[in-house]
């Protein structure tokens, strides 16, 4: 069956029921541009989408030389066909007039248009001055999420081994360093446990500080399906605001910001309390749990439901659902990762399910998810801080074992001290240590905390800023070199999924103008330094995609993340693959951890762990002492409050995060017609029982203020729990007349004008989640709507729901054709759709 939906206004398509333990059906979408039929259509060009973790396979079509439309891979074990509305439209931002084409550099005080031969030779003899006079602590590396495995590979190995900094960090601590940690302290290594199968499995699925239907859709549609289906799974929420998921979860907790641990300690009191664990397992695979049941005693339901404001019997409801479920899936975003204590309480839903027994079955999973679409990648090159396959900096045959690989001395690795966390090399670039950063495939001046501070750091005179991007990006208009980069679909390369599925990229269209793939970029820095190795050989021995890809491979080899029986060949044709993917699974892993813990030996393990309060690392004989056998680990924490709570100056908590139509800083989705149109500027939301106090409403225009900064911004009145304001944070300057920040015209618009310079102690990712601020009204709306969609979790409040009066948002050609075998004549449930 065919049909044709228009998936602004309905994001997730319609439905293809099916029942526990069955297999997800297929359905097909493809959207081709305006006037193109199918039969006009040259080639179809294998890729998989970038504009978040889930890895949807897609075919990119081409005509002329050009982009003109995407559809899903039925082949695919991630999304059986399906597109979100991100993948559909957002091809179109490679074709903007605005992009790169030429290196620009910085001539007095102004960007002008030069060429690559200026531009690298500027760039290497700053970097050799500073080699020369200040040594390679002076040179900072700041990656993203959002290239390739070939890419990142590539810059570990130059950056730790050619330069030998310890400054090379990734966007992915703003992202998953918190699911890396978490992964990290109870299993002694990263590595994701789940598959995105366990939905087809679960009896209960938890989604905590995880907007899932908007932030993974085609996942969404997955469970959606489910709920169609016959023995649909139950749902529990944990989220402040009433998101799509909430509307559909059996049990929706609504915790005041930053909370999570004393909510999650209650669900551990419950389960623990009413002896629903599985005393085998934890005897058999786990350390750690008489001190978790002792630090849980007295968190009673009624304790955390004055922390958190949320009734103690609803608490009671989720940890039966929780304790009673025969299979539980949990997954675990940016509601806990970006919040108070993240990593604790990242930790304490890998207790859940470790003493529950729930982990290595069809649909008991963990999925600690990642946010970006490659930042697996990052983790696992060491582009992220950490070495390259999950190696221990602490452990010297780990690093004796990455010298071998790269044959260099264990000394020309810097493993003195853990790698440089990213707020760590803003913070020396601040004071004056760092000279040079280089910035690739990320728009810090947007999406860093404490924006004013960030636009200082970065418009010093004694910083060198490179940065390497599609488009003249608030970021860039601060450096001084612009390299114009190639994207997806216009470069060759490989990058892995949040449940460990690798997808091929393939080139489909040259790039603009002299735009060059990022790997050429660090393959031409590499060889103008001419980094060698400990034999006097040219330090980095590949020249393109593919070789760097077996490059990869052998640094792999006998690690978690093994990718050595991969190939490209492998990739093409079929569906992803999941690591581990070696001689003895040659066909990928779909979970870890079936047959017990198998990283956290103290031979073997990433890391030693840390405190979960202070973040001090262990040390060896410590770990050594604790977790001898190399089991999971119990990890317990108590709640403390969050840093800032609310004051009389600042009576409400500020959150910020994500809506389905927008990536992060918009380079793309702001340049995608009908995405653009469907959420265009930004808002605030506010609760009804807020707003009614003041005599507020839609539309109205206000100025929500913290500590660091202003964003003015129109009104939106959501079911949003009392005390708490959201705004989204994917709104900069780009596409206002100031360009790179506010100015009197446009006040305040980015979201991290507000937040805080502060991090977890643990994973130092910051925490965007939980400030304070205050707001005041500058104008009535006099008719104005706000610009938020209608459709997802900034919907109007009110009996009316999600219509309410509001102008439907979507643009002009938001049609996606959807292919599926033919419906199910299943149960409907109520909700949105
Ligand atoms: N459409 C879209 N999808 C994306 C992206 C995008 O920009 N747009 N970005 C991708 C990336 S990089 C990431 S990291 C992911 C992020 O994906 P998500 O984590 O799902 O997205 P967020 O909106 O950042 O935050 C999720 C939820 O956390 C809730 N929250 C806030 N504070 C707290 C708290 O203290 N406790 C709890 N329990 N919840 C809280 C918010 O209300 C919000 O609904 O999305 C990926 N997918
Ligand atoms: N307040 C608040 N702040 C947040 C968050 C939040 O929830 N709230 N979330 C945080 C999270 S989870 C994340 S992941 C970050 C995201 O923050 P950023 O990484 O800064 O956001 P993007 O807009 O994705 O920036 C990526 C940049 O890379 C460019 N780019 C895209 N593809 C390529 C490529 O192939 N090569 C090169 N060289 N460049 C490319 C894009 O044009 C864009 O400028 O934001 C963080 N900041
Ligand atoms: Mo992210």
């Amino acid at each position: 069956m065919s049909t044709s939906t228009d998936r602004i206004a309905q994001p997730w398509g319609s439905r293809t029921p099916y029942g526990r333990h069955a297999s997800w059906p297929t359905r097909v979408d493809t959207l081709l541009a305006e006037g193109v039929r199918a039969e006009d259509v040259e080639r179809w060009v294998q890729t998989a989408s970038i504009l978040h973790s889930d890895g949807d396979a897609m075919d990119v079509a081409v005509k002329d030389g050009a982009m003109v439309g995407v559809r899903g891979r039925a082949s695919d074990r991630v999304n059986r066909g399906r597109l979100g509305p991100k993948d559909a439209f957002g091809w179109q931002a490679n074709a903007s007039r605005d992009r790169l084409t030429r290196p620009l550099v910085r001539r007095e005080g102004r960007l002008v248009e030069s060429d690559w031969e200026t531009a690298m030779a500027l760039i290497v003899s700053r970097s050799r001055g500073l080699l020369d006079d200040r040594g390679p602590g002076s040179i900072g590396f700041y990656t993203s999420g959002q290239l390739f495995l070939e890419e990142y590979y590539t810059l570990a190995v130059l950056a730790r081994a050619g330069i030998g900094t310890n400054h090379l960090d990734g966007n992915t601590r703003l992202c998953t360093s918190t699911a890396a940690e978490a992964l990290k302290e109870s299993f002694g290594c990263d590595g994701q446990p789940g598959s995105y199968d366990d939905i087809d499995h679960a009896d209960v699925i938890a989604m905590f500080g995880h907007n899932l239907a908007e932030t993974q859709p085609v996942q969404w549609m997955r469970i959606l399906d489910r709920l169609d289906g016959p023995t649909p799974p139950r749902l529990v929420c944990v989220d402040p605001r009433p998101t799509v998921v909430a509307r559909h979860a059996t049990v929706h907790l609504a915790p005041r910001g930053g909370t999570n641990v004393a909510l999650l300690n209650a669900l551990l009191h419950e389960i623990i309390r009413s002896d629903r664990v599985d005393h085998g397992y934890i005897e058999a695979h786990t350390v750690g749990f008489a001190e978790l049941s002792k630090t849980v005693e007295p968190c009673t339901p009624e304790w955390a439901a004055d922390i958190c404001d949320v009734p103690a019997s609803k608490i009671r409801e989720a940890a039966d659902l929780l304790g009673t479920a025969d299979r539980v899936l949990s997954t675990v975003l940016q509601g806990v990762y970006q919040s108070h204590q993240a990593t604790g309480a990242a930790v304490q839903i890998n207790n859940l399910h470790l003493i529950r027994g729930m982990l290595g079955r069809p649909g008991a999973g963990v999925l600690q998810m990642n946010g970006q679409p490659t930042a697996q990648n990052t983790r696992e090159c060491g582009a992220n801080g950490d070495l390259p396959g999950f190696r221990n900096w602490q452990n010297d045959e780990h690093v004796a074992d990455l010298a071998r690989v790269w044959n260099v001395e264990p000394e020309t690795i810097p493993h003195y001290a853990p790698p440089t966390h990213a707020m760590q090399m803003f913070r020396y670039a601040e004071q004056g240590s760092i000279r040079m950063l280089w910035i690739s495939g990320t728009n810090p001046a947007v999406s860093l905390p404490e924006l004013s501070r960030i636009r200082s750091i970065l418009s010093q005179d004694r910083l060198f800023v490179v940065v390497q991007d599609l488009f003249l990006t608030e970021t860039a208009q601060l450096a001084d070199v612009v390299l114009p980069a190639a994207t997806w679909g216009e470069k060759t390369g490989a990058f892995t999924n949040a449940d460990r599925t690798v997808h091929l990229s393939d080139k489909a269209v040259e790039p603009p103008g002299e735009a060059k793939p990022d790997l050429e970029i660090f393959l031409d820095y590499a060889r103008r330094m001419d980094f060698r190795d400990k034999d006097g050989g040219a330090l980095i021995t590949w020249h393109d995609p593919e070789t760097a890809f077996e490059a990869w491979k052998r640094c792999s080899a006998g690690r978690p993340c093994d990718y050595s029986a991969l190939t490209y060949d492998k990739l093409r044709g079929g569906s992803g693959v999941q690591w581990p993917c070696n001689d003895r699974a040659p066909d990928g892993t779909d979970r870890l951890y079936t047959g017990g813990i198998s990283w956290a030996h103290p031979d073997t393990c990433e890391s030693y762990g840390k405190d979960l309060v202070t973040g001090a690392s262990t040390s060896v004989v410590e770990y050594r002492s604790l977790n001898p056998e190399g089991r999971a680990m119990i990890k317990a924490i108590g709640y403390l409050p969050p840093h800032e709570w609310p004051t009389d100056a600042y009576p409400f908590q500020l959150t910020t995060g994500r809506t389905i139509y927008h990536f992060h800083t918009r380079t793309k989705t702001g340049r995608a017609p009908q995405l653009n149109a469907a959420a265009p500027d930004v808002w605030v939301e506010m609760s009804t029982s807020d707003a009614a106090e003041r005599g507020w409403g839609e539309g109205d225009l206000v100025e929500v203020t913290s500590p660091r900064g202003a964003v003015r911004a129109r009104l939106r009145v959501t079911g949003i729990r009392r005390g708490l304001l959201f705004v989204p944070f994917h709104y900069g300057y780009w596409d206002t007349p100031a360009g790179s920040g506010p100015d009197a015209a446009t006040a305040g618009r980015a979201a991290n004008e507000t937040t805080v310079t502060d991090w977890d102690p643990v994973s130092k990712q910051p925490l965007f989640k939980t400030s304070t601020a205050a707001v005041t009204r500058v104008a009535e709306s006099a008719g104005a709507h706000s610009p938020a969609p209608t459709t997802t979790a900034s919907a109007p409040a009110g009996p009316a729901g999600p219509a309410h009066g509001v102008r439907a948002t979507r643009g002009d050609a938001s049609a996606i054709v959807q292919e599926s075998p033919g419906t199910y004549e299943g149960r409907t449930s109520g909700g949105t759709r």
